[in-house]
């Protein structure tokens, strides 16, 4: 795709900005840019800093330079130094707003914010933390004329991003290249980016179902009730957790004899109700002479060195005194994926790798120190410090992970989350935004939290909902329940100690509100399903920022409490307890309004007026795709096919609906279904037919009710076949 920049974009193009930083002394004369693709430029310091720049890790391959950058490429890069660090610097445009910088606490929009990469443990965190889990050093800029550009400071070290005037990077380590890809809107940016760093696997269908967690479930019997109760109270739930309590005293690959002693028949147990399971490992293995998993480290020679280089390094975490596994190596990759076959062997669906920044609870930095060695691979630079290794750290663990889950079960998709991560590490795993707190901050921060994570090429994520850290209250949990269940990756957790927070645990109004939002989530499954197919073909994120909806309208821009689920659906919350805020919502399309609509009127179900839910409206020209409700994904067919529809101004609309087996790997072979609706009206008739299939899954016999939302807020309805063309009369 090319870039069509509108004139405004080249009113500082690369040539004036070389003479201007010529002429203020910068230095930045022998600057090289290389074009790495269509509207994709990437900088260098010097030739030197080119010739001896390190392997990227966030590109999924290696890119080579397929020319110069283009002449008028409206972006440039200043290095500079910094004391000892170097800088790159991009000036931007006024108007322009900055988003991304990975896992932030605070506002979607980062202009004035200042992070620094560096995977941290922020149990508890605020609005003034510098750095949590993951480390993404990438910004997001969109102009006030609605185009886009990213930047990705292509480093694993240290960095410092200063978003206090134009954007600033100042890392540890040598110079590396700084890559900025130029497009017409904020999407298109994210899909670049993702053609850079990789799409996510589409995971299997019921990981997009809710989650239920706690610091621990413990015993198995326990595990077993959380889980019948949610079938006999009829709340929908797809998986079920086990924290680090299972093992026995916290050694990985284990499980503790006397509270779980038999986690294949526990499983087992779970699926025939419709459960799926995740269990933690963490990296710290027990160093303890006659554990079997630290005796086969030891034979390998895996762990993280000294500075020494030759004496393994020691750290406390909840075993005790550990050693931890050199992932920048593959030989200890490989050993660390054989470790998953005997763990899977017992039915277990998913894997939480969790305290991967490294967490080490007993030195001043709380992880390893940074003159620690890694023996790292060549193709990933080689041997290096911990400050060069560190922000990979966790995502070349889940690299290791997703190995050995997928070898243990080639035949299915891998599901794995990760509390820490690195820009490109969603290839490998979705992230949560780690041990949050029971308040209103963090019910306020956890919209734009999954956005600016998603806006950096992290789709499937999202917080603790109901706070990780503390009780809160009956009135927090059922806000925080009634978006939560909305976001790409929907868990409920909480931190030992609490009070319990399953969504009955408050009492029957706030079970009825957790009910109602989760029967929500699972009405949508089939467009969420859709959504992760096409992040998993493109790189769109899955939430996106209201001001995706319409990049030109500047009351967008800072709109932290609602959300987009792909292009059509707007999800707007009150996020204070006052439910006071003023919702903002796009503009009207040719005069059309977004439209808003809700599920439990339609159907004579539930009420419709619990203020704790989110209001939800559907973009004019679409159509959304939606089932029946469902305990568990693939509980029952999707049958019938309900589609919600809001015409636009020329009385059309479109949708998709993709659907496969939920799970292996056919779908790669062509067995699965895209269907495009097609709504036209003509006259006092609504058309809805299929106007385009794709793939060959054979389109079964089923029903297909039409929702036709109409201006003055009333419905009509029709019922008909899937495949034919169904007529609404409007009179
Ligand atoms: O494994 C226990 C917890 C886990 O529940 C949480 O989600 C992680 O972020 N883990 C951290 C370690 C202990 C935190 C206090």
């Amino acid at each position: 795709m090319s870039p069509n920049q509108p004139a405004s974009r080249r009113a500082r193009p690369l040539a004036a900005l070389l003479v201007l930083a010529l002429a203020s002394g910068v230095g930045c004369a022998q600057v090289v840019t290389e074009s790495i693709g269509d509207g994709i430029v990437r900088f260098h310091a010097s030739d030197d800093a080119r010739d001896n720049r390190l392997p990227s890790m966030a590109l999924e391959t290696p890119r080579d330079a397929d020319g110069d950058a283009p002449a008028g490429f409206p972006s440039n890069v200043v290095f500079g130094r910094d004391g000892d660090r170097w800088t790159a610097t991009i000036d931007i445009e006024p108007g322009t707003s900055l988003y991304g910088t990975g896992e932030v606490a605070g506002p979607l929009r980062r202009n004035g914010r200042v992070v620094e990469t560096w995977n941290t443990d922020a149990y508890g965190y605020q609005d003034d933390a510098a750095s949590l889990y993951t480390a993404h050093p990438w910004v997001l800029g969109v102009r006030a004329d609605g185009s886009a550009f990213g930047v990705l400071c292509d480093t694993t070290y240290r960095c410092e991003i200063d978003l206090t005037s134009g954007i600033a990077f100042r890392a540890a380590g040598q110079e590396q290249p700084v890559i900025v890809i130029e497009r017409d809107t904020p999407l298109a940016v994210c899909e670049a980016l993702g053609e850079l760093t990789g799409t996510i696997t589409l995971p299997p269908k019921w990981a997009i179902g809710y989650h239920q967690c706690r610091y621990s479930y413990d015993p198995a019997d326990r595990v077993m009730e959380v889980a019948r109760e949610f079938r006999d109270r009829d709340i929908p739930a797809d998986v079920i957790w086990m924290d680090i309590d299972y093992m026995d005293a916290y050694r990985v690959f284990t499980f503790d004899s006397a509270d779980f002693p038999d986690p294949a028949r526990l499983n087992a147990d779970l699926a025939d109700i419709g459960f799926h399971n995740v269990w933690m490992i963490d990296p710290g293995v027990k160093d303890e002479d006659g554990y079997a998993i630290h005796d086969s480290g030891e034979a390998g020679d895996v762990w993280v060195k000294r500075a020494d280089k030759t004496t393994t390094f020691q750290g406390e975490v909840w075993p005790g005194v550990c050693v931890f596994p050199d992932y920048t190596n593959a030989a200890v990759r490989e050993w660390w994926a054989g470790l998953y076959e005997p763990f899977m062997a017992n039915g277990i669906s998913g894997v939480w790798n969790d305290m991967n920044e490294p967490a080490v609870f007993n030195t001043p930095t709380k992880t390893m120190p940074e003159n620690n060695w890694h023996r790292a691979d060549p193709d990933i630079g080689g041997p290096g410090t911990h400050a060069r290794y560190h922000n990979v750290y966790g995502m070349l663990m889940v690299r290791a992970t997703r190995e050995g889950v997928m070898d243990a079960n080639p035949d299915v998709r891998p599901f794995v989350l990760s509390r820490a991560n690195y820009i490109g590490g969603h290839r490998y795993a979705a992230t949560w935004t780690g041990d949050n707190s029971a308040d209103w901050y963090h019910v306020d921060v956890s919209i734009p939290m999954t956005l600016n994570l998603s806006l950096s090429g992290q789709p499937f994520c999202g917080p603790d909902v109901g706070g990780f850290a503390g009780n809160g209250d009956a009135e927090m949990f059922s806000r925080w329940m009634g978006f939560g269940a909305l976001f790409p990756f929907s868990r409920g957790h909480t931190a030992k100690g609490n009070i319990d927070k399953e969504p009955w645990a408050y009492g029957e109004a706030v079970e009825a509100t957790s009910r109602r939002a989760l029967e929500r989530r699972y009405r949508l499954i089939p467009f969420l399903y859709t959504l992760f197919e096409e992040s998993s073909r493109t790189g769109a994120p899955i939430a996106r920022p209201t001001f995706f909806a319409d990049a030109t309208d500047p009351a967008l821009r800072s709109e932290d409490d609602s959300f987009l689920l792909g292009a059509d659906l707007l999800v707007s919350a009150q996020l204070q307890p006052a439910r006071d805020r003023a919702r903002v919502l796009p503009r009207p399309v040719a005069g059309v309004a977004w439209r808003e609509f809700d599920f439990e009127s339609f159907d004579g179900g539930r009420d419709s007026k619990d203020p704790d839910q989110p209001r939800l409206y559907l973009r004019p020209g679409s159509i959304l795709p939606t089932g029946p409700v469902m305990e568990f994904v693939d509980e029952k067919p999707l049958d019938p096919v309900t589609l919600i529809v809001c015409l636009d101004a020329d009385g059309s609309a479109l949708g998709e609906l993709y659907e496969d087996a939920g799970d292996g790997w056919d779908y790669l072979n062509g067995v699965y279904r895209r269907t495009t609706y097609e709504a036209q009206r003509r006259g006092d008739v609504v058309r809805l037919s299929v106007a385009d299939t794709e793939g060959d899954m054979p389109r079964p016999e089923r029903l297909v009710r039409v929702r036709l939302l109409m201006p003055d807020g009333s419905e009509v309805r029709a019922t008909g076949k899937d495949g034919q063309t169904i007529e609404i009369p409007l009179r």
